[in-house]
């Protein structure tokens, strides 16, 4: 997967050489570059904002630098050539359209659903904006060239820029690569997506008793049929009583003649 990012702190995504992120780029699971917005300026300031037009606070980013950024990175310059086009990593049902996401507080919120549908990407492009956000006529400009476009919220919480939103959506899609993850538990989280989304069961281990606190009866056990429902009944429990959104939610198919008793 090819990730390009674009900001005015790209430093910021030198973190990314770290930890499972750095390995999998060392394995060549994933291509990263984080390319300084101001590098496609052309006055002396390399100014990327102005005045919102209508009045108000705060900086909107231009269009005009953004577009030489993009049209750069997304191929769509007249000037680049179709010869171009990489063909060293061949993941089979993958994407090879590239696809633009922008972090954007008042966009629809990024779910694990996103992240497991962008796993299958093979170029995505993150475009950070900062100050009070980007010109709306850039996301709408390369949907109208044909670009799949997406904007995300990370929740509902405003922080300074998108660069921070762009590390939590990489680490939730990245994560989903296969062979990125030391074992193969992501293939576990197909099935917290989406429909049947449900908060986890609580997690335990030994010793089974700790400061006067016991780990339940049933996990010790050994029946594992029990231990699934004990679990399972916890899961709906729990997001019942935290996330009553999410149960609103549930697909019915995906409950169990167990479950509606719960
Ligand atoms: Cl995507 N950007 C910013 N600036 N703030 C946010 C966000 C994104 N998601 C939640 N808050």
């Amino acid at each position: 997967m090819k990730i390009d990012i674009v900001s005015v702190f790209p430093e910021y995504f030198d973190v990314l050489n770290l930890s499972l992120f750095g390995k999998a780029q060392a394995k060549g699971l994933v291509e990263v570059h984080a390319h300084n917005l101001r590098d496609w300026t052309h006055d002396v300031h390399h100014s990327v904002d102005d005045t919102p037009v209508g009045g108000g606070a705060g900086m909107v980013m231009k269009p005009e630098v953004w577009a030489e950024c993009l049209d750069e990175l997304l191929g769509l310059d007249s000037s680049t050539s179709e010869s171009t086009t990489e063909v060293d990593d061949v993941s089979t049902d993958s994407t090879a359209a590239p696809v633009l996401i922008f972090p954007n507080p008042s966009a629809p919120l990024f779910t694990q659903r996103d992240a497991t549908e962008l796993s299958h990407a093979d170029h995505l492009l993150f475009g950070c904006g900062r100050y009070e956000g980007y010109d709306a006529r850039i996301p709408e400009y390369y949907r109208a060239q044909g670009v799949d476009v997406r904007e995300y919220s990370i929740g509902d919480y405003v922080l300074n820029g998108g660069e921070v939103a762009v590390s939590v959506m990489l680490e939730a899609i990245t994560r989903l690569l296969p062979g990125f993850m030391g074992n193969a538990d992501s293939i576990v989280e197909e099935s917290y997506t989406g429909a049947n989304a449900l908060l986890e069961h609580r997690q335990y281990t030994k010793p089974a008793q700790w400061r006067g606190i016991s780990v339940p009866d049933v996990l010790l056990s050994g029946d594992h049929g029990k231990v699934d429902r004990f679990r399972r009944d916890e899961a709906l429990a729990r997001t019942n009583e935290i996330r009553p959104d999410l149960i609103e939610r549930l697909d019915c198919a995906s409950l169990d003649k167990a479950d509606r008793k719960t």
